[in-house]
This record gives C-alpha cells, sequence and structure tokens, in this order.
C-alpha cells in the first residue's frame, strides 16, 4: 500500500463526463465558483438563502449567525422547526407520499420496503406510543439497534417529539454503552432482542442488563424492545414493553413538536485524544440544512435515484446519510442489515445489481476487504454483477489509497462514475471537502476541494497560512450550520479540543494535510492520538484504560501500525504487576487481554498485537515516548534521537515480537 509521499506525486486526473456534467445539480465550475463567491461576498444571505431553500420552517429564523458567544455559535437561533416534519411531511405534501423511502435487505436477504407514508405513519404511531408513556421535548433516549427500518423509525420518532437520541453502535460491549446512557443522562432506551449479521445472531438486550447491572442507570424507567428475531430474552416487567405493543393501537398521525434551531437533535460519542469519548452534540437546523443540501451537492441525488450509504446508524454517517439527508431530500434508499462478506464477497454487487442502485457510498477499509475476497474468488469480482445502474460512488472514514481508489474507479465505476472521496467528521456533521461529481477533475487520493461556503485552510501551529504543498494542521476558519455546538456537558472541552487559543478562531479538526498546486487537500490522518480502525475512531488513551483495568496490568501504551486492510491495527504496549512472562504464558495472556479489551469498549478496539516489556520507554519527566512505540511497532529500528529516553535499552525488548 503506498505511502503519503507516493500519493502526493499522483499525476492523474478524472474529468467528469461531459454527459454527468450537462445533468448534474451543480455543474461545471463556474457554477461551483459561484456559490463559493456568494459565500465569501455575503456569508449571512447564503446561508440564509439555502436554509430557506431547502427546509421548511414553523417559525421563519431572523438571524442567521450569532458570534456573539463564539465559539459557541448559533445558526437560524430564532427559528423553529421539526425535523422528523422536514423528513417525512414534507414528502407526503410534495407527491412523495408513495414513493419507496426505504428498501431493507436483511442479512438473508428477504426484502422489506417502505413508502415515505408507511415511514410516516410507523414514525407516528411510535411518536405517539413513547408520548404516552410520559416522554418529552429535552429528554434523552439510548438508542442500540441494528441496522432495520425501526432504528430509523426511532431516531425519527424522538426527533419528532424533541427528544435528543444518542445511538450507540451495535458492536459497542455493556461497558460503553453505560458510560453513554449514564452520561447523556438517558431516561429512555430503544434497543432490540438480538441482531443478525453475516448468518450469526449476536445478542443486543443483554448488554442492557449488564450496563444496568452496572449501576448509574437508574433514570432509565422504559426499555423498548424491537423484536428482530424472537430469540429469549430476560425481561423485567414493569421496565421492558416491546416496540410493536408501544405502537399498538396508536393513531398515525402525530403532531411534531417544533424546536429551536438549536434544539440538541442528538448526541453521539467519539474518540478524541485524551480521557473518555466525547458527547458531539448537532443541532436541528443548521444539522438538518447539510445533510439535505449535501445529498444534492456531493452526491447530485435526483428524484430517479436508488440511494444506498453502507454505514451503520450507530455512526455519523449513519445519522446524516441514512436516516436524516436521503430522508430529508426524498430519495430512496437502501437500508442493510448484514456484512459485505456474507453469504460471500460477492454481496455488494449483487445488492446493486438486484435494487438497481445509482449512487453507492461505503468505505476504503470495505473496498480493500472485497479487493482482496475478489482476488482469491473471480467470480465474487464485480466485473460478474450488472452494475450499470450505477452513476456514482463514494469514499468515506479514512483516506483512500491510490491503488484502491483506482480498482473501484475501474471495476465498481466502470470508468464512467466519479468517485467522491468525502472528508468530514463525527464533529462537522456532514461532507466539508469533497468533489462535486460534475465539476471536479479527480485526483485518486486526494480528497480534493472545500464544498461552496466551507472556508478550510491548512496552518501552522500559530494559525498562519502555510504555503501549498507544505503539510500542517486542517482548519475550518469560519463556521458552518452543521458544525458540532458543544461536547454534551462539557463546553471547556470542547473549546480546548476544538477551538485552541493559539489558531484564533479557527476550528481545528485534528488532522494533518497537505494541498497541492491546484488547490488540492490530501489528508495525511490525525496529529493526535486517535487511531483510525477501519474506518472507526479509537482514542488510544480508551484502549490504554482498558488495559491497565485489567487485574494484571500494570501500565500499557497503545499505537496505530499501518494496516493493508484496516488501515491502522491497534497494537499495546503492556507491562504487567508481575513478571514479564515466557512466550508460551505470554500469548495466553494476550489472548486473555485481546478478549478483555473486546468485552470493556468492543471488538473494533481488540488489539492485533500485544508486547509485554518489563517498562515502557519514558522520558525523563515520565512520558510515554508514543513516537518511538510507533516505530517498534512496525517492526522498525528506531533511529531517532532517544537521549531523553530514561530507559533506551527498553526498546530491544519491545522490538522483539513474540
Ligand atoms: C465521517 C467520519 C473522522 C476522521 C477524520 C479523518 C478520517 C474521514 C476521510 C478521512 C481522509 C476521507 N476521515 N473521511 N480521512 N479522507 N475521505 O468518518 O467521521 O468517524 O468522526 O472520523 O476520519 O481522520 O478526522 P469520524
Amino acid at each position: 500500500m503506498s505511502t503519503i509521499d507516493s500519493v502526493l506525486t499522483e499525476t492523474r486526473v478524472f474529468q467528469p463526463s461531459a454527459a454527468f456534467v450537462q445533468q448534474a445539480n451543480i455543474s461545471g465550475p463556474a457554477a461551483y465558483q459561484a456559490l463559493c463567491e456568494e459565500a465569501e461576498r455575503d456569508f449571512d444571505g447564503f446561508w440564509g438563502r439555502l436554509a430557506r431553500e431547502h427546509l421548511q420552517w414553523s417559525k421563519p429564523f431572523t438571524k442567521v449567525l450569532d458570534e456573539s458567544d463564539a465559539p459557541f455559535y448559533k445558526w437560524f437561533g430564532d427559528g423553529e422547526l421539526n425535523v422528523s416534519y422536514n423528513c417525512l411531511d414534507v414528502n407526503l405534501a410534495n407527491g412523495n407520499a408513495d414513493k419507496v423511502a426505504i428498501i431493507f435487505e436483511s442479512d438473508d436477504g428477504t426484502v422489506t420496503k417502505a413508502t415515505y407514508r408507511d415511514l410516516h405513519a410507523r414514525v407516528c404511531r411510535f411518536a405517539n406510543g413513547i408520548k404516552a408513556l410520559g416522554y418529552k421535548k429535552g429528554d434523552r433516549s439510548i438508542i442500540y439497534m441494528p441496522m432495520s427500518i425501526e432504528a430509523v423509525v426511532a431516531m425519527q420518532a424522538c426527533a419528532r417529539l424533541g427528544i435528543t437520541h444518542s445511538v450507540v453502535f451495535g458492536g459497542f460491549s455493556a461497558k460503553s454503552l453505560q458510560e453513554r446512557i449514564v452520561d447523556v443522562g438517558a431516561t429512555l432506551i430503544i434497543t432490540a432482542d438480538e441482531q443478525v449479521r453475516g448468518g450469526k445472531t449476536i445478542p443486543l438486550k443483554p448488554a442492557i442488563e449488564e450496563a444496568f447491572a452496572m449501576g448509574g442507570c437508574d433514570a432509565v424507567s422504559k426499555v423498548i424492545v424491537y423484536r428482530r428475531t424472537g430469540g429469549a430474552v430476560a425481561w423485567n416487567d414493569g421496565r421492558d414493553l416491546w416496540m410493536h405493543d408501544v405502537e399498538q393501537g396508536q393513531p398515525d398521525t402525530c403532531e411534531p413538536v417544533q424546536v429551536n434551531a438549536e434544539h440538541p437533535l442528538f448526541v453521539l460519542y467519539t474518540s478524541g485524544s485524551t480521557g473518555k469519548p466525547k458527547g458531539v452534540q448537532h443541532s436541528s437546523g443548521g444539522y438538518l440544512l447539510w445533510a439535505a443540501l449535501t445529498m444534492k451537492w456531493t452526491f447530485d441525488l435526483k428524484p430517479k435515484d436508488v440511494y444506498w450509504c453502507t454505514a451503520d446508524v450507530g455512526w455519523v454517517t449513519g445519522h446524516t446519510y441514512i436516516a436524516y439527508g436521503p430522508l430529508a431530500a426524498g430519495a430512496t434508499q437502501i437500508v442493510f442489515e448484514g456484512v459485505p462478506t456474507y453469504p460471500n464477497a460477492g454481496r455488494f454487487w449483487e445488492m446493486i445489481q438486484k435494487h438497481r442502485a445509482t449512487i453507492f457510498y461505503t468505505a476504503p477499509t470495505a473496498i480493500r476487504s472485497l479487493i482482496k475476497a475478489s482476488e482469491a474468488n473471480p467470480d465474487q469480482h464485480p466485473r460478474k454483477y450488472d452494475l450499470s445502474s450505477l452513476r456514482l460512488i463514494g469514499s468515506v472514514g479514512e483516506p483512500i489509497n491510490p491503488e484502491a481508489w483506482m480498482w473501484y474507479y475501474t471495476n465498481v465505476g466502470a470508468e464512467r462514475c466519479p468517485i467522491v472521496d468525502t472528508w468530514w467528521q463525527t464533529e462537522t456533521g456532514g461532507h466539508m471537502i469533497n468533489p462535486l461529481p460534475g465539476v471536479t477533475g479527480l485526483k485518486p487520493g486526494s480528497c480534493t476541494k472545500p464544498l461552496p461556503g466551507i472556508f478550510a485552510a491548512i496552518v501552522d501551529e500559530t494559525g498562519g497560512d502555510v504555503e501549498l504543498g507544505k503539510g500542517g494542521f486542517l482548519v475550518i476558519k469560519r463556521p458552518w450550520p452543521a458544525m458540532i455546538r458543544t461536547i454534551w456537558g462539557d463546553p471547556e472541552r470542547f473549546k480546548k479540543s476544538y477551538y485552541p487559543e493559539e489558531l484564533g478562531g479557527y476550528y481545528l479538526a485534528g488532522d494533518g494535510a497537505n494541498r497541492d498546486a491546484d488547490g488540492y487537500f490530501w489528508i495525511m490522518g490525525r496529529i493526535d492520538d486517535v487511531l483510525n480502525v477501519s474506518g472507526h475512531r479509537l482514542g488510544t488513551m480508551e484502549v490504554e484504560s482498558a488495559l491497565v483495568a485489567n487485574p494484571l496490568v500494570a501500565e500499557a501504551a497503545v499505537v496505530g501500525r499501518p494496516d493493508d486492510l484496516t488501515g491502522e491495527a491497534v497494537v499495546a504496549f503492556v507491562v504487567l504487576k508481575g513478571a514479564r512472562p515466557d512466550d508460551a504464558k505470554a500469548a495466553e495472556i494476550a489472548k486473555e487481554l485481546r478478549n478483555w479489551v473486546t468485552k470493556e469498549i468492543g471488538p473494533i478496539a481488540k488489539p492485533k498485537e500485544i508486547r509485554f516489556g518489563d517498562n515502557l520507554p519514558k522520558t525523563r519527566s515520565g512520558k510515554i515516548m508514543r513516537r518511538l512505540l510507533r516505530v517498534v511497532a512496525k517492526g522498525e529500528t528506531v533511529t531517532q534521537d532517544v537521549s531523553t529516553l530514561e530507559n533506551p535499552a527498553i526498546l530491544e525488548q519491545l522490538g522483539k515480537a513474540l
């Protein structure tokens, strides 16, 4: 796989075809330029116009942006709207009632469709049901569900009532779940009995029971359970309810609760460089505007499209580009329960063929694993399927290496479909830097240029612009409507993490980046201690805390190592409380610790390798030198200066892998 250097020498440029440009929502460089200039000339006017054109407000806003308490920006702050109304009722009113909103395909291939009318009715019935239980605007819910129409219903129903949801990825452990329940102050949980992925059933509800057993969850008065498999689950009579019983007998209309544009639609936890995951708080108005708008800009969404984003609703991509954006834009979308490799690695291609998908959005880690699988099994190669319905393909989650880009472009996109490589984050709410498919010439491995209204730049540690071609910190110089509002319950941490004083008011993304002579952005990865494993963010601190919580462990340091498949792999250096184990014993303890981390955080955090040492490389002031451990983890010899190290000999010991 290529390194950053080879990425930067990439010179191929793939221009959009004349046919694509001709039909595009934003067509040709002049149209893009005009939008950028409008944003530059009249920032408030630009965003105000878009917010009026793309959303319906129950109370129109009079002020676009309030910067008086920066960086706690307020957008459309005196306006009111309802997110679910904008996603559902609006579609009933504008002729989409009988249009399919969701094509759901289960793990075993069963297909269920819901029109906008169906979805509206289900959301209303469920919202009425939870309202009848006493839940109301301002309450917080935890959603811990598999990929399903029901998960979208749960999110939309909360939005309809002004209940702030926090979705926890179904792959997270009971411990992670409990921390989020406590931090967000949830009073309602919506979950399922089990989930089905790759031909296996995986329990969900038991994790709720475990979370309760850990304590701190007393504020939760109801647990609503979607019956996915009918598998046996423990039941707490006064507390637990089936989702179908909650909906039973409820009317299929429900008055949407109008909320202020700044009302928190959701809190989504993501890893930072220090401490516990941060609860990223998003707004209702600004967030939804950007979700709807980027569907039309980035994905060039048209009424006839069949759109498919393969993300899970537990991640931000599944929020913006499954639960909210596509519905607000009136799309028909595919929601998939399963995994890309079951029953075989042709599953994605088979589904595109079967549903005649036109827009396909996935992650580099999935692409890389499918490249490998199709090399091993030629009959699961995309060329074996009819993918002629596709007209646009996208990528998200981590930098896509040029080799994977070319494979995707050639074999999935048939050199016909533009690739939109979208750089954004949980905190940004939606796309930030990516090609406009009817405008931008594509360079494999570059996310290209910022969207209109997004003032992205690369600066040094004092906030000064760096010259083109020189790397630096990726920042966003002006606020944007879908931006993070705060860290739930911790405004100080929000300021410190994203608006450090030295940068003079710029949003610090936490990524290193470079810009080439054409002004194209090349993302180089995180500048902090955040790992990116299969497109999922993981704090080194989180994994370290999990390890030291094990009774055997005295100390632990975690670093990322480049990995062909997952982008980065977790490597842990561990000092045990007892003596350093011999090889046989080490293998056994490593296995135990890997399972421990899975239990504490979830399978994505499981270290690929664990090495044991008598101690860790530390400076004289006691700081662990992770920089050196990164070199050791790669199996390379440390050539950097180690003169500040207290114990240089440890590097040799840790360098000997098992
Ligand atoms: C949407 C999402 C955000 C981090 C981000 C960056 C990396 C995401 C990328 C990309 C290069 C892309 N990242 N997309 N790097 N090119 N197209 O993934 O959100 O989980 O918060 O991760 O992922 O490092 O800072 P999130």
